[in-house]
């Protein structure tokens, strides 16, 4: 009896000495945890006759809700004062200001493909899109590829599993398109003539070293109406090279040369100088000291390419013209290295990309 009343003086003493959560805790557990001294005593109830089990019972139980309310009462005073300390002493300045939010960048790819867009859309044309994964008639056979011709090979096209469904090899034979032409055969051979479009996307050649990457991006434009000339397409280049490169006299000039589905075909170069080693896209000062620059491929349609899309060429004339989108980005925005353009490094996008607000004027 008497140790009840003892351990009772003992346990509020110690409840009361707790200044702090943990030691009141650690008081907790001494008394009413599974080792604690009333559990304990009330272990060896068990002992005990009935009539003095009941009655040390009942006092053993009502010694446990005591204690057990003490430390909870105590448990609260203990909070309130920590939580009044802490607003003492705690302050939150609401005036600093955020921290700066990591943004990310446009690569100089998609903000090339954006100004490019905006310049021809200028000139009427509108954007096609097609498949990556393309046929054998798509792909070579309808831009006047012959089978079998050295061009095809040329291509260093990566060929995929043929379809085994079909019997024609001209749809059987499955390739990662090596241009963006065969967007172009697809879409005369829906809308026919005339037909005013640039096509922009990925294209696969089996190519790597410091200038060329298996996958790269192309532009190609086309323009097919009744009496299109060459007058047009050195127009339409000129309009197009000044503006994208935004220099307004910027000197360009056409070389003969050869491309299967053009006839006749020409390389285009634009005014550079190379002074120093540097690269600097201009018209030289005086006309016979001006170099060049091959940036472009384009000619005049090639009669069978109209034929292979039902567009009848005795009526129907165009001009077409393709190059490279890396390139074109590498030497406006000055990125020495083509291959840096995948390598998907975010310290480089931040260097040489372009903020989503600030693209395209
Ligand atoms: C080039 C160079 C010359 C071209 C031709 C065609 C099509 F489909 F109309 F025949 N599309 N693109 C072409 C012509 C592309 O890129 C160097």
């Amino acid at each position: 009896m008497t140790d009840a009343v003892q351990l009772k003086e003992e346990l509020t003493a110690k409840i009361e000495a707790a200044n702090d959560l943990k030691s009141l805790e650690e008081v907790r557990v001494t008394a009413l945890g599974k080792k604690g001294a009333i559990t304990d005593l009330m272990k060896m109830l068990g002992k005990l006759d009935g009539e003095e089990r009941k009655v040390r019972g009942q006092e053993l139980n009502q010694l446990k809700d005591e204690i057990a309310d003490f430390i909870k009462a105590r448990e609260e005073k203990l909070k309130k004062e920590e939580m009044n300390l802490r607003l003492a002493t705690e302050t939150l300045d609401v005036t600093l200001p955020p921290l700066p939010r990591k943004l990310g960048h446009v690569h100089p790819i998609s903000q090339t493909m954006e100004e490019l867009q905006k310049i021809f859309a200028e000139m009427g044309f509108s954007v096609a899109e097609g498949p990556d994964i393309e046929d054998d008639w798509h792909n070579f056979t309808a831009l006047n590829f012959p089978p079998g011709h050295p061009a095809r090979e040329m291509q260093d096209t990566f060929f995929l599993p043929s379809d085994p469904q079909e019997k024609n090899p001209d749809f059987a034979t499955k390739v990662l398109r090596t241009h963006t032409s065969s967007v172009q055969i697809r879409e005369m051979e829906r809308h026919g003539a005339p037909i005013k479009i640039i096509c922009m996307g990925r294209v696969y050649r089996s190519d790597y070293d410091m200038t060329h990457t298996p996958m790269f991006h192309q532009v190609e434009g086309l323009y097919v109406d009744k009496n299109v000339h060459m007058g047009h397409l050195k127009g339409c280049l000129i309009e197009f090279l000044s503006a994208y490169f935004e220099i307004e006299d910027l000197p360009i000039r056409l070389r003969p040369s050869f491309f299967p589905f053009v006839e006749p075909g020409a390389e285009v170069d634009i005014g550079c100088s190379r002074d120093g080693g540097e690269l600097k896209i201009a018209r030289a000062e005086n006309e016979l000291e001006q170099q060049w620059l091959e940036v472009l491929g384009c000619g005049m349609v090639h009669p069978n390419v109209l034929k292979n899309c039902g567009i009848d060429p005795t009526e129907y004339q165009g001009f077409a013209f393709g190059t490279g989108i890396d390139r074109l980005a590498m030497l406006k925005y000055g990125i020495p290295d083509l291959r840096s353009m995948f390598e998907s490094d975010t310290r480089w996008l931040q260097h040489y990309g372009f903020n989503l607000y600030e693209t395209v004027k």
